[in-house]
């Protein structure tokens, strides 16, 4: 039966009718701003009156988690074009391509603009909103009242505002009674997060982007910046130390041509280098002992553990030689600022979390943290990651507090005003058990937010047959064409970046403001709105009676960060943040008083005290044994395939940058892998060709790209398709959950009869 046949969507719905007006009223009675917006107004929340006489105001770009400020040029109120803001601490005046057409790609056909609910014969029809609602209710209770609670779940983003990420697990996990909901950050930051809180005692990356100016000494691994953060590199091109810049990544990358030293090495040989590495730096007394001694806990065992790690053989067996580990450990050792920065090519490892914090064991051992120039960094991905780190109410309960813990969910409770008992005590199930839930028929009903699992999650050679076992799937996206949204039973179309209002945390813990500038089309709705509508259809409206806008969950927010390292008591709301180029956490009551400036200082990294968030201040040095890799490639499958960002104009599933034509001719439309010359050759394949590549799990085709940049044995394609997930293997880190998407077998063999 179609889901507008059955009876059960409407029968169960008790509520008053209610129009959307009045869903979106405060309680005394005046509008949320978002219904405010008219023809002809703009939608500014922040500094209201006066930005009505202005023709510009500036925003965070909605991409990746540099933050760039954007300047956004108004007509009538609403943005008709715009440029990088020059006044922006971060950007600096810079911005990439994607920041340059962020508004174009809101004005698409693909736009989602009304609810849609498939139909008897498997199409997907209009509805009302109001429809879209009860339907929603009446399926997800249906399905938890049939199955049990743990039926239901949830997966969302790291591209939505805070407060939305916060009214989303809030709502979901203590309203509704939701117990698992997981973001797509754990494809993406969940090793940092471990690594860092295991370190530190807190999730707490310690920089600020002026670190890459300030350094004289910069090391990447697994990162590739000049296409997967551009104008963090513009911020390296900028430095004037003449830095050395090491980069470490088996691929001979964009930022590896620009390094001073690469290590080009094996897939998965980055644990056993940089212990081999902390090893030559402990035997060459490149070690800072006073701060060992002073501020971390742990020396002892690192010292043993590394001693069994011989430089010869770690250097052979990864293919880079001994002179080459010796020169990076007399660089760290000899240099007076150094940084170690990663990002995907340590956190998307099934043995990421160990690799993390060797990165930061090197940093803590040589005193290289807490000072300009310095400190074991973990670039982030998405515009929210770090919002969604604090704020998703998933892994961590509000504020990054702990789901465990009594006290903590008592003092949540006591903010929000909830009784504590609505709290669950556990984290919620991670993303890959979820998918397992729903593999194996637990999973019934799936609600996806901002994120398109049937594109990005790894494995999914099965993905139609495995979201066919859903009761219902619900997706809720700008685009009603993603691939997720093809398997839908319910749509609801949202705005977007630039069409609401919010706070993103970019990857220096900066807030920086989202405004909404363009009326969403159609009748899209933001996810707060959503939300609002879906709390009072639920029937739990007056539980979040005080969430009424995006500014009032921020307010919500400051006082559930209070005592914590991420406390933002002290910011005096989005005009503040406005005024002052975005604020980094923390930033404390105790910190605006004691400074008597309304503007805190621009540049602040952590940990200049050497004090740490365990309750000694010291940090903890973590060391492990390597594990092997789980699917080495075989002679069948001779090649380990890598994935990752393909061009600084391709954004994830391409659902926002396919809308731009101008980004479409910067990058490659269908899907191409990078082979190395000498293994085209043997294997009869010429740049151009189409390759069948196969691994256990699927197969797929693709144009050669025949290249250098890839050792042999090893070929890359961009995760933009969506055919790469096909090939890749279910393997994970053990301790953060995070998908190992970087390293399977494959083979690689051409599809015709050679063309030469
Ligand atoms: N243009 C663009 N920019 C983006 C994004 C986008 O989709 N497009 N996405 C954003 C997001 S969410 C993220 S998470 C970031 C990702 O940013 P990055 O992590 O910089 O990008 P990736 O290309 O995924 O991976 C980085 C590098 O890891 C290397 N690598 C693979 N395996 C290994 C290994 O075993 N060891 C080492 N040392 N390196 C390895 C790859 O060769 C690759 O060059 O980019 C953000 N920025
Ligand atoms: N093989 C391989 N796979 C990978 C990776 C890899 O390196 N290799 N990288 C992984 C990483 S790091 C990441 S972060 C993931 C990314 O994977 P996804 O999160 O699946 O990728 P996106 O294309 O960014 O999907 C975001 C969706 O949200 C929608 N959207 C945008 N803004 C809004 C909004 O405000 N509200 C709503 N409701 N929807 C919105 C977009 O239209 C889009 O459909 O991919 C992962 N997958
Ligand atoms: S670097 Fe990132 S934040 Fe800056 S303009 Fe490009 S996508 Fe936007
Ligand atoms: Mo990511």
């Amino acid at each position: 039966m179609s889901l507008a046949e059955d009876p059960s969507t409407t029968s169960r719905i008790t509520l008053p009718k209610v129009k959307l007006p009045e869903l979106l009223q405060r309680r005394d009675g005046s509008m949320t701003r978002e219904l405010l917006l008219k023809p002809g107004q703009h939608g500014l929340g922040m500094t209201h009156d006066s930005m009505v006489a202005d023709t510009t105001t500036t925003a965070t770009c909605g991409y990746c988690s540099t933050g760039c400020g954007l300047r956004l040029h108004l007509r009538d109120g609403e943005a008709v074009g715009l440029t990088p803001e020059t006044q922006y601490p971060v950007n600096l005046g810079m911005a990439c391509p994607k920041g340059w057409e962020a508004l174009r790609v809101l004005d698409s056909d693909e736009r989602a603009t009304t609810p849609l609910l498939r139909d008897a014969n498997g199409k997907m029809q209009p509805i009302e909103w109001e429809a879209a609602f009860t339907t929603f209710v009446d399926k997800m209770r249906g399905v938890q009242e049939k199955h049990g609670q743990d039926s239901v779940a949830f997966l969302s983003t790291g591209q939505i505002p805070s407060e939305e990420m916060a009214f989303l697990g809030a709502l979901a996990r203590f309203g509704m009674g939701i117990r698992h909901g997981d973001g797509n950050t754990r494809q993406c930051m969940a090793t940092a997060v471990t690594a860092y809180k295991e370190s530190f005692g807190f999730d707490a990356p310690p920089f600020t982007y002026d670190d890459f100016e300030q350094s004289d000494c910069l090391i990447f691994i697994g990162a590739n910046p000049c296409i997967g953060h551009p104008i963090m590199w513009e911020r390296v091109l900028r430095n004037p130390n003449t830095p050395e810049i090491i980069v470490i990544d088996p691929r001979r990358t964009e930022t590896a041509m620009a390094a001073t030293q690469h290590l080009q090495v094996k897939p998965k040989h980055d644990l056993a280098i940089l212990y081999a590495i902390t090893k030559l730096l402990i035997d060459n007394g490149y070690v800072d002992r006073q701060f060992v001694e002073g501020h971390t806990n742990g020396f002892e065992e690192l010292c043993e553990h590394v001693s069994q790690f011989d430089v010869d053989t770690v250097a052979h067996a990864a293919g880079v030689s001994v002179g080459s580990l010796e020169q990076v450990a007399h660089t760290i050792g000899t240099r007076k600022a150094v940084s170690l920065w990663w990002t995907m090519g340590v956190n998307q490892s099934y043995e990421g979390t160990r690799t993390a914090q060797a990165m930061i064991n090197i940093a803590l051992i040589t005193g290289n943290i807490g000072r300009p120039g310095t400190g074991a960094n973990s670039i982030t991905g998405q515009c929210n990651a770090m919002g969604s780190r604090l704020w998703s109410g998933t892994t961590n309960l509000l504020g990054h507090h702990s789901f465990a813990s009594e006290q903590d969910r008592q003092k949540v409770a006591d903010v929000l005003g909830f009784d504590s008992e609505c709290i669950p005590t556990t984290s919620s199930w991670r993303y890959d058990r979820i998918i397992e839930g729903v593999r194996n028929g637990e999973i019934k009903a799936l609600w996806v937010i901002a994120t398109n699992p049937a594109h990005s999650w790894i494995d999914q050679a099965d993905v139609k047959e495995l979201f066919g076992k859903l009761d219902f799937l619900v997706v809720q996206d700008m685009y009603d064409t993603t691939e997720t949204a093809e398997h839908a039973d319910l749509i609801f179309p949202t705005a977007g970046w630039g069409e609401k209002e919010g706070t993103f945390i970019n990857s220096e813990r900066r807030y920086g403001l989202l405004k909404k500038v363009r009326r969403a089309p159609g009748q899209a709705l933001s996810d707060f709105q959503i939300l609002r509508g879906i709390a009072h259809y639920w029937g739990v409206g007056e539980q979040f009676a005080e969430w009424t806008d995006p500014e009032a969950v921020f307010r919500i927010m400051q006082r559930a960060s209070r005592g914590q390292p991420c406390d933002i008591t002290g910011i005096d709301g989005y005009a503040h943040i406005d005024r002052c180029g975005g604020i980094q956490w923390p930033w404390t009551e105790a910190d605006a008083a004691a400074t008597g400036s309304s503007e805190p200082p621009q540049q602040r990294r952590l940990f200049e005290d050497g004090r740490f968030f365990y309750d000694d201040g010291k940090a903890k040095l973590i060391v492990d044994d390597i594990t092997p890799m789980p699917e080495p490639p075989t002679q069948k499958y001779p090649v380990t395939l890598l994935t990752g960002r393909g061009t600084v104009s391709q954004w994830h599933t391409q659902t926002r940058t396919k809308q731009s034509p101008v980004l479409g001719m910067l990058y490659p439309q269908e899907a191409y892998v990078e082979i190395n010359p000498v293994d085209a050759d043997e294997w009869e394949i010429v740049h151009g060709d189409t390759v069948t590549i196969e691994s256990r799990r699927g197969k797929i085709e693709a144009n050669a790209c025949v290249t250098a940049t890839v050792r042999r044995g090893q070929a890359f394609i961009p995760m933009h398709y969506a055919e790469t997930n096909q090939l890749t293997l279910s393997h994970f880190d053990p301790h953060s959950g995070q998908p190992s998407y970087k390293d399977c077998a494959v083979r690689i063999t051409p599809k015709a009869p050679q063309s030469k």
